[in-house]
């Protein structure tokens, strides 16, 4: 498209969501004037030299900018290629979404070593057998050994893990497939260390060092593995542990879950620990007296972004939205408090709180915004801190104004699908397994298995690419799971539920029916992305649908992502063999030779690739033709009879 064309095309009046409660809340911003993601998106035209990764600004002979007449050909002023750049920028890319993910794992790792040692206050492990599983896959000996110690022994490899002093290997990588390991053996793309591997994806992206795009990008494919098989699946194994492992609960999401007449208070960002505390505090019967003597109903606690995620899955807590929901939450003038950790939080909160009496309470010794309220918070100090935050919120809901407008929208969910789960819900308690899953993949009564996750983008409407691909892939008796804000779109527009059934083709209704489980999945956060690896991995150990991930009839997709981390995820995705869609656009789509590695370079070296198509048509093409695919392959692609279910075959299920 030439630059005219897609000058044009930033004029066309655009929806900006498909949600009728952002519409409302949009619109209230509108008319008062404020600003919002929503309004900054148009103001900002996104620059097309960057946007497309012709633009290196690495070095301070730069900034180069290979754009123009044979701009293929064109080089930096170090002799940098088009292809050198592009790989430089998706490294650099990855090595930060792998950086936040991990860290946040190297703090839950770091909790339960306090917990083990006794130096908090509030957590437990409430989670033993998880515990004991985990340290059998870490080979951490167990018999005759004390609960805490066993906790100390694996927070400590954890830590080693993210310190690169665990061994050659991540402890994770014996979770994948035997094949899938001799892979990565085989083009040493097995992760090291996590931090190891983000020093040297930082090293080797400086200006005059690995200069060859296809080494660089397997640097980039070796750290997100870091991540997918070890900050982000720690990060989730620790919190099971230490918050307990999720089980199927009902909540509600979107806008409407605030209270006109309760102190609302929203936990936004990522991290459980500082969240799990603050569900604790907000269920405090001082505290929720305290809140009665100001005149309130009662205490009411919702989430935004991941940490949504994270106290939904664990305790049911509504979510209030996903990423671009944190704006429109606060312009209801409902929000006591808004209470933040790390990522995916907006700059952009503060001067709008401001507008507003909603107090922005930033809590990471790794995070402050000027003008929040800022109470730091430690795992020593963590319930009181939590409380100081609860009573923070309660005294603000006297400056409440008049003027509040809730959207009147929710969407009914079930969530809490831990892989743990997922098994048992299958198999049944005494032969937990995945081998109905398997069967019926190979029945073709489920064609294959797709996961939607990811973020919100304000360059494309709202929730549209989620809801939209969630549908149409159900009706061809996909099975679908989600994590993150992608994970939210659906809550918010009752996708959840197992009544989605009747939308879902024959065959995966017939399973879903037998199972008594919805046709879409929620399972989690983000870094609980790392749970679709572990089942990948034990659907192949189950039998009969090849022996490596990438033999599977399954694809990843991420219609509106935004962000690092989400490009982190894919590429691990990828790495493990996954055919992996973004929608949005392809952040180094100029440069032709990464384009080329990243599809049929990977395709070939790893089984996976990680591809870029904003039109959600053609994703959906994209992703049931590369199912089919690989049913052919498997040699379970023939329409089989379709058999309805009795009731023999179903007690049998
Ligand atoms: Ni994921 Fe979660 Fe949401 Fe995107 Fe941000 S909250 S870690 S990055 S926007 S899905």
């Amino acid at each position: 498209m030439s630059d005219s064309e897609e000058k044009k095309k930033d004029k066309t009046p655009r929806a900006k969501s498909i949600d009728p409660a952002a519409l409302e809340m949009i619109d209230r911003a509108e008319s008062a004037g404020l600003s919002t993601v929503f309004s900054r998106v148009d103001e900002m035209k996104a620059c097309p030299i960057g946007a497309a990764g012709s633009c290196c600004s690495l070095c301070a002979m730069g900034p180069c900018r290979l754009v123009g007449k044979g701009a293929e050909e064109k080089t930096g002023i170090c002799g940098a290629t088009h292809g050198t750049i592009g790989a430089r920028l998706m490294a650099r890319a990855i090595a930060g979404g792998v950086a936040a993910h991990s860290d946040h794992g190297r703090d839950i790792a770091r909790t339960l070593l306090a917990v083990a040692k006794g130096h908090v206050q509030g957590f437990t492990i409430k989670d033993p057998d998880k515990l004991y599983r985990v340290a059998e896959m870490m080979d951490i000996a167990t018999e005759g050994k004390e609960l805490n110690d066993v906790a100390a022994a694996v927070a400590q490899r954890a830590l080693d893990n993210f310190n690169g002093t665990a061994g050659d290997e991540l402890t994770y990588v014996n979770r994948a497939p035997g094949k899938r390991q001799e892979i990565w053996r085989k083009y040493g793309l097995t992760p090291r260390g996590v931090d190891r591997e983000v020093v040297e994806s930082m090293h080797r992206t400086h200006v005059g060092v690995d200069q060859d795009a296809e080494h660089i990008l397997d640097q980039g494919m070796r750290t997100s593995l870091a991540d997918g098989w070890g900050g982000a699946m720690l990060a989730t194994d620790l919190s099971d542990v230490l918050f307990g492992t999720p089980k199927p609960l009902i909540s509600q999401a979107n806008l409407g879950v605030l209270k006109e007449d309760q102190v609302n208070i929203i936990v936004h960002g990522h991290e459980p620990t500082l969240s799990e505390m603050i569900v604790a505090a907000s269920q405090d019967p001082e505290l929720i007296e305290y809140a009665k003597s100001k005149g309130a109903a009662g205490i009411n606690l919702a989430g935004i972004c991941c940490t949504a995620n994270e106290v939904l899955m664990r305790h049911g807590i509504p979510p209030a939205g996903n990423f671009l929901h944190q704006e429109l939450a606060i312009i209801t003038g409902a929000v006591e408090a808004m209470v933040v950790d790390v990522q995916c939080v907006l700059q952009a909160l503060q001067p709008l709180a401001e507008k507003f009496h909603t107090k922005l309470i930033t809590t990471s010794p790794k995070a402050k915004i000027p003008g929040a309220t800022h109470v730091e918070f430690d795992e020593e100090h963590a319930l009181d801190t939590a409380k100081e935050i609860v009573r923070m919120g309660i005294d603000n809901y006297a400056n409440r104004g008049g003027d509040v407008a809730i959207p009147q929208y929710t969407g009914d969910l079930v969530a809490g699908f831990s892989h743990e789960y997922i098994n048992y819900m299958l198999g049944g308690k005494y032969r937990a397994s995945f081998r109905p899953l398997n069967d019926n993949i190979i029945n073709g009564r489920i064609q294959g298995a797709v996961a939607i996750v990811g973020c919100n983008n304000p360059r494309v409407t709202q929730d549209e690419g989620i809801i939209y691909l969630v549908r149409e892939l159900i009706k061809r008796d996909v099975l679908v799971v989600q994590t993150g804000c992608a994970a939210h779109a659906s809550g918010k527009h009752g996708l959840l539920v197992p009544e989605m059934m009747e939308i879902a083709g024959d065959g995966l209704r017939e399973v879903c029916e037998a199972v008594g489980m919805p046709p879409v999945l929620h399972l989690g956060s983000c870094v609980d992305n790392s749970r679709i690896m572990t089942i990948l991995s034990q659907v192949v150990e189950e039998g009969g649908l090849g022996d490596d991930i990438s033999d599977l009839p399954v694809a990843g997709i991420c219609p509106e992502y935004y962000c690092e981390k989400a490009l982190a995820i894919g590429t691990y995705a990828a790495a493990s063999g996954v055919y992996v869609v973004f929608g949005v656009r392809n952040p180094v789509g100029d440069c032709t030779e990464v384009v080329d590695i990243m599809s049929g370079g990977w395709e070939e070296k790893v089984g996976g690739q990680l591809v870029f198509e904003p039109d959600y048509e053609k994703i959906l093409e994209m992703v049931m033709n590369r199912i089919q695919e690989k049913r052919k392959a498997l040699g379970i692609h023939e329409e089989k009879e379709r058999v309805l279910f009795d009731m023999a075959a179903r007690r049998e299920l």
